[in-house]
């Protein structure tokens, strides 16, 4: 495998923030260590097969632009085999060591689930010898149940029971795929879990069916032996209407609700964040603040286009925001940053999708510096820390203990009189903020 499919493009190397050579890291230098590991240790990339080898790059107004050369663009297991070494050369030129598919990514849907299961194995055969000889590993493996026209009124949710039992029979092989592969986990997003109109809908039977679908996988890891962490990818919207597992929030709700808190934690994407009205740094802090943040699809959106554009991130201040957060969880386990995240539709030639990964990777090395420094220097947290130390003691900490009733808060009250509020000094930290930036 030496290049064969990205001819004249060498391994990239790390040069330093003084490099104008457009095929060079800046900021990412794998081995360095911040803080107790390497930033290959921190930052877990990973590179998505399905917007790296199956984007062709169409928008709603245009067909597909991405020129790759090696595809031949027909359903064959041949050409299935064959892009699984563009792939892995790619990733192990751009020194990225995991990996992420869906079922139907990796492997044609064929006529029948028996042809297409042994298409899937045909294929992960060759997936299996490929990251033996590079040592590339999945990060996680997920099952397409939004592309199918099968899948029109969702899959999990779908109305009819039998579209049900096909979505939990891909579940069931996906699963059992990406365990054969060594993946470190598994992602449930449900682009057709949701509805378009409640005039035909019975949400509450729905999510009662999804959550049938998730104990079920529960239930098949276990039988397997699948030691993998298991995701819920939350977004509000895109492709249906309404998406059931629209944010953080709702998708922690629906965990504890049905019984999944422990067994799934959240897959946090920062497109569907901002899709959500929310910030990315927001959704992380929810699903941290639960113990439940697992992995990050790193990416971000455009502001002036209101869709899913799955861009790669460049913004250092977004970077840094994501870093903090990942930071004080005390780092990834089984997760990662995966570049959920396609070139633009301008951006067709396969030397693009090194420019963008290499940003997208530098983006992060710098974001993961910036936030160490920054809760190194201590001095946001000790702000925060203070801002709330009306809470250490007397009534504040009557109230935490739930030592207080409302006539305890009436009392103090009367003795004490009106509150002195004090500045939140937003402006103030924000400037902290740009000392690191
Ligand atoms: C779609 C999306 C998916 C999931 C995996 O918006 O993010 O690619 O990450 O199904
Ligand atoms: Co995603």
């Amino acid at each position: 495998m030496s290049g064969e499919f990205f001819p004249g493009i060498p391994t990239i190397a790390y040069e330093g923030p003084k490099s104008r050579n457009p095929l060079a890291f800046k900021h990412y230098n794998a081995s360095e260590v911040v803080g107790d590991k390497t930033m290959k240790e921190h930052l877990r990339f990973a590179c998505a097969y399905w917007h790296t080898m199956r984007n062709g790059l169409a928008d709603p107004f245009g067909g597909p632009t991405a020129e790759r050369p090696w595809d031949d663009g027909s359903d064959s297991v041949d050409n299935a085999r064959k892009r699984v070494w563009a792939m892995f050369e790619f990733m192990q030129k751009v020194g990225i060591d995991f990996y992420c598919f869906h079922d139907r990514d990796v492997a044609p849907e064929l006529n029948d689930l028996t042809a297409s299961n042994q298409a899937l194995d045909a294929v992960a055969d060759e997936l299996l010898k490929a990251q033996n000889q590079t040592g590339i590993k999945l990060l996680w493996g997920t099952a397409c149940l939004f592309s199918h026209k099968r899948y029109n009124q969702g899959a999990g949710t779908s109305p009819d029971a039998d579209v049900f039992a096909y979505a939990a029979a891909q579940v069931k092989k996906a699963l059992e795929v990406t365990h054969r592969l060594g993946g470190e986990g598994y992602v449930f997003w449900g682009g057709r879990e949701g509805y378009a109109t409640l005039w035909n809908t019975d949400m509450k039977r729905e999510l009662g069916h999804l959550a049938r679908l998730l104990h079920m996988a529960v239930a098949h890891k276990r039988k397997i032996g699948f030691q993998g962490a298991f995701y819920i990818e939350p977004k509000p919207r895109e492709p249906s209407t309404h998406q059931y597992d629209s944010d953080a929030a709702a998708c922690l709700n629906f965990l504890r609700e049905h019984g999944l808190m422990g067994e799934l934690s959240l897959n946090i994407e920062t497109n569907h964040a901002t899709l959500a009205g929310h910030t990315m740094m927001h959704e992380l802090r929810v699903a941290r603040e639960a113990g439940a943040l697992g992995s990050i699809d790193a990416n971000t959106g455009d502001e002036l286009i209101g869709w899913d554009t799955d861009q790669f991130p460049t913004n250092i201040y977004l970077t840094t925001q994501i870093m903090i957060e990942v930071l004080r969880m005390g780092g990834f386990a089984t997760g990662g940053l995966n570049f959920d995240a396609k070139c633009r539709r301008e951006s067709f030639e396969p030397v693009d999708l090194f420019h963008a990964h290499i940003g997208g990777m530098d983006a992060f090395a710098r974001g993961l510096k910036t936030a160490h420094a920054i809760i190194g220097d201590g001095r946001i947290d000790a702000f925060v820390k203070e801002r709330y130390q009306s809470f250490d003691a007397g009534i504040g900490a009557r109230i935490e203990a739930g030592n207080a009733t409302l006539e305890d808060c009436e009392a103090h009250i009367l003795a004490t009189g009106e509150p002195s509020t004090r500045s939140g000094r937003q402006e103030m930290l924000e400037n902290i903020i740009n000392e690191f930036i």
